[in-house]
């Protein structure tokens, strides 16, 4: 799933609003965000998780404000703890370039890469252990050496005195030529290692290197810098011997000439990888059980991105996020419950929310969110700019149906009175732009007119949602009631939802149509008189959801139960 990558940055805060927003949500979000700024806080950035609407883009155009950032969804990914700038070692690199490239960058573990950049397998201390901790079981092991002679003197940051095909990888056995003239060459004879595979660490014993150079060894490696014969020099050129001069001495060398070994064989060629855009909740069980430190993350070309560390997984999420006009998880935005929400501002029912830390929450029973923020720019002593004074204006008009709501409170009418004033706005030339601003259901399909405005809940394990719109009169609806119904249908079996509901309300007369489709034993119990026997009933008098229809639904969900 490569849904939504939309880069977030690290040290931003979203204030957001529910899933498909209304009036309220976008409106409270923009103006929260521009309380936050004129309080000097920084980085808060109005967001929505959801497409506008004829009403939200009247609203916005007439107080000429952009809509707020789409996030489709939060959830924390790869790509946002992840290491990005890895260091990645050639394959064909020796043993002492990684170890050097370890030790610099201090990693656990490097990703060894082909021509093309494509990841072969990982390097890390424990396999390059194997190369450089003796294992005296295996002497001949001990001496090996897999790579080529240029790899050697690199390594050796050599002077070559002459090089024969110094760049064909083979396997070599290294000896100091530290014995008598006359052991010289006995074991190597009893361990059965060919003179073409044998190189040896010499000082200035030029009766040795002779030796060495008659017995046609790969090669000599004089230590120390000590001066060589012309002699030995001229022999070797004759007999195809290469000869190295090393700076280091005899034990140094030794140790040295093994890290030239290329890593090719010590690579591990198995390893874990990921997508950039894997969700962090979906692989936090992968990574527990890894045995490596890290996984190696790719693009989509296959292309390394970037390394995973166990301890990059344990990172803090640095999304933030401001809940606006809804507190419960099931209406926010994907992914809120894996980052931090650090401020709830909203006007709904208390649902079922947990939080990590203590937070800034505030719950008031008035007629809309953006009445909250208003009042909090007052008390502040801030006054806020004619445009978000406006467009709080706007939140307060649509939630409240202008004042006419049963979720209208005395403060509603105060604040609006203040905003006015602030906006240089008459409300009710507001309020008529607002809910004549296009008809949801002439101008949409049915699918659209039931999750425009739609919210989930879960009552004690029954998932259940409504819907509303909001209408001049009722003749839109009873023209494509029967559609509607159909896809309220599908909406819940879909859903799975045990019933779904849609509010129709008309703004004029302030009464509701109520649309359900699912469970029999709950429809049964509606006590409001049905219209027809397609599950319509009329509710006079019956405008808000949260306040008035929601609590009617819940009490007859317990009635169920008990
Ligand atoms: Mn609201």
């Amino acid at each position: 799933m490569t849904n939504a990558p939309f880069a977030l940055p690290s040290n931003t805060t979203y204030v957001i609003g529910h899933r498909n927003p209304d009036a309220d949500a976008i409106c409270s979000a923009i103006a929260y965000a521009a309380l936050k700024e004129a309080r000097g806080e920084k980085s808060h950035v109005a967001a929505r998780c959801g497409n506008s609407n004829a009403r939200i883009d009247t609203i916005l155009g007439r107080f000429r404000h952009p809509l707020p950032v789409y996030l489709s969804d939060v959830w924390p990914r790869v790509r946002d703890l992840m290491e990005p700038g890895v260091v990645t070692v050639p394959e064909n690199a020796t043993c002492a370039e990684a170890l050097e490239l370890i030790d610099r960058h201090d990693v656990a573990l490097l990703p060894v890469v082909d021509a093309a950049g494509r990841v072969v397998g990982t390097i890390s201390l424990p396999h390059l252990g194997g190369i450089f901790i003796p294992r005296v079981s295996k002497p001949k092991l001990m001496r090996q050496v897999h790579g080529t002679l240029a790899n050697i003197a690199r390594a050796l940051k050599a002077v070559v005195i002459h090089a024969v095909d110094e760049s064909r990888p083979e396997e070599l056995y290294v000896r100091l030529g530290t014995m008598d003239f006359r052991s010289f060459w006995k074991i190597s004879e009893r361990e059965g290692i060919p003179a073409a595979n044998s190189l040896i660490i010499v000082g200035d014993r030029t009766d040795i290197q002779l030796r060495a150079i008659e017995l046609g060894l790969r090669g000599i490696i004089v230590t120390s810098g000590l001066p060589i014969d012309d002699e030995v020099v001229a022999r070797a050129r004759a007999r195809g011997v290469n000869v190295i001069s090393s700076p280091y001495d005899s034990a140094t060398t030794a140790w040295v000439v093994r890290t030239a070994s290329s890593i090719e064989r010590v690579v591990e060629r198995s390893f874990g990888s990921v997508s950039r855009d894997a969700r962090i909740s979906d692989i936090r069980r992968k990574m527990a059980t890894l045995a490596a430190p890290a996984l190696m993350v790719l693009d989509d070309d296959g292309m390394l991105a970037g390394v995973l560390t166990k301890s990059d997984i344990l990172k803090p999420i640095q999304t933030r996020l401001v809940l606006v006009d809804h507190n419960e998880i099931t209406q926010a935005v994907s992914g809120a419950d894996e980052v931090q929400i650090t401020e709830i501002i909203d006007h709904h029912r208390l649902g079922p929310m947990n939080t990590a830390a203590p937070i800034l929450f505030i719950n008031e029973p008035v007629g809309s969110t953006c009445t909250i923020v208003a009042d909090l720019f007052r008390s502040s002593g801030l006054v806020p700019s004619p445009e978000t004074a406006g467009i709080m204006m706007a939140g307060l008009i649509s939630d409240t149906l202008h004042l006419n709501s049963p979720t209208t409170t005395p403060k509603d009418a105060e604040i609006l009175s203040w905003l006015s004033g602030v906006a240089g706005e008459e409300p009710r030339a507001l309020a008529e732009a607002i809910f004549s601003s296009g008809s949801v259901i002439q101008a949409h399909t049915p699918a659209e007119i039931v999750q425009a405005d739609q919210k989930l809940y879960d009552e004690d394990g029954v998932r259940f949602s409504v819907s509303q719109v909001e209408e001049l009169g009722f003749s839109n609806f009873w023209g494509r009631s029967v559609e509607i119904a159909g896809e309220l249908g599908e909406l819940r079996k879909r859903d799975r939802l045990s019933f779904a509901a849609l509010l129709v309300t008309d703004i004029n007369t302030q009464n509701s149509l109520l649309l359900v489709k699912g469970d029999p034993d709950l429809i049964e119990r509606i006590t409001y008189s049905q219209i027809q026997k397609d599950e319509i009933f009329d509710l006079p008098g019956i405008v808000s959801r949260k306040k008035q229809l929601i609590p009617y639904l819940t009490s007859l969900l317990r009635e169920i139960r008990s």
